[in-house]
């Protein structure tokens, strides 16, 4: 039996992360997970972590390394690829993730963001790695007029965590243009599913709602709740960083959403319907409350889909109602 190809995920332990290494797992890779643990968590990968998935040269298995992506990937990968051979592909989702962060800290997240990303593509370079695929975002777009918002849309990110991962998409079509290291940016809209942290202010609204929701707790909907966002299932993403990572197309960028969109007021009110059942008295539902908006909030989103699905055969076709109830399962 020939050895099964090895892809690299940075953040391979966190939200996505995860998903996406028990996808390509599923597909029969060896998986290598670069992870800091500052928001993954070994957790999210137990299943693999039993002796029938030991890393030994050929079958589908995970290794997990323990490091900053922004501080050398060379060192935390010698090991693995002078035992077990090269790498093939990388996924980079590594990042610090708060916009809010970003904005108190700008240069920590150009360190993390945009140097997580330099560090992964020098390493794509020097050691033929066949393809890169990247987590980019919606925020590279700042605030649209025109809905939904397609890949030609003039970039003005409003945030240095938009900033960075602009400057990251610059770096990778540089480095397929220079280099020729094959690369792909998938911008992400409003990911959600389940393993999603709710614990932070900052986390995704549907986390925070879900997590309320079951606990027959308020959700506090930020301004008068008729802003939107396309939000996307994990499981619809996974499937797109797959084709992504495994095509030899470069230098693509796609947006990752379902080309829909939802109102907070409408997500928080199918959320409690969900939890409680929409029949259910008045008094046993979860209440819902508004708070001032937040600064700088953009009004609509919503993502045109047609390059992810005509250059990498993906549609986001998870239901909300069924992306919520495989989220409230979880929590
Ligand atoms: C998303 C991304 C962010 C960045 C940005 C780019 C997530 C989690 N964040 O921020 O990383 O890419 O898009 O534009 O995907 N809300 C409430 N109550 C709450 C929490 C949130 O009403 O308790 C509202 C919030 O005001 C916003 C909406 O829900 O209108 C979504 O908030 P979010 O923090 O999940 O995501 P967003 O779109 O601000």
């Amino acid at each position: 039996m020939s050895a099964s190809p090895i892809a690299v995920v940075t953040g391979g332990a966190g939200f996505i992360g995860s998903h996406t290494v028990d996808k390509l797992i599923e597909l029969g890779h060896r998986v290598v997970v670069l992870d800091n643990f500052s928001t993954g968590k070994r957790a999210n990968l137990a299943r693999w972590l039993d002796a029938r998935h030991r890393f030994d040269g050929e079958q589908p298995a995970l290794e997990i390394v323990t490091c900053d992506v922004a501080h050398g990937i060379f060192a935390a990968l010698a090991a693995i690829t002078t035992k077990y051979g090269p790498v093939e592909r990388i996924v980079h989702l590594a990042a610090q993730v708060s916009v809010v962060a970003s904005v108190a800290n700008p240069l920590v997240d150009m360190q993390v963001n945009y140097g997580g990303t330099l560090h992964v593509l020098e390493y794509a370079r020097a050691m033929g790695v066949k393809k890169v695929a990247f987590a980019s975002s919606a925020a590279v777009y700042g605030e649209v007029s025109q809905m939904p918002v397609g890949e030609d849309t003039p970039t003005k990110p409003m945030s240095p965590y938009g900033i960075d991962k602009l400057a990251s998409e610059f770096a990778l079509d540089y480095y397929a243009a220079v280099h020729g290291v094959a690369t792909t940016a998938l911008r992400f809209f409003n990911v959600y599913g389940p393993r999603q942290d709710p614990t932070s202010p900052y986390s995704g609204v549907i986390s925070i709602f879900a997590d309320r929701a079951k606990a027959g707790q308020q959700l506090v909907i930020f301004g008068d709740g008729q802003q939107t966002r396309d939000f996307v299932y994990v499981g619809d993403v996974v499937r797109a960083i797959v084709a992504a990572v495994g095509d030899g197309n470069s230098r693509a960028v796609a947006n990752v959403g379902t080309g829909g969109e939802i109102t907070v007021v409408e997500l928080a009110r199918t959320l409690v319907d969900l939890c409680t059942g929409a029949a259910a008295p008045r008094a046993e539902r979860s209440g819902i409350v508004h708070a001032p908006a937040r600064a700088g909030e953009i009004l609509k989103s919503r993502a045109r889909v047609d390059v992810l699905r005509d250059r990498f055969g993906v549609v986001a076709e998870t239901k909300l109602v069924d992306g919520l109830r495989a989220t409230l399962a979880d929590h």
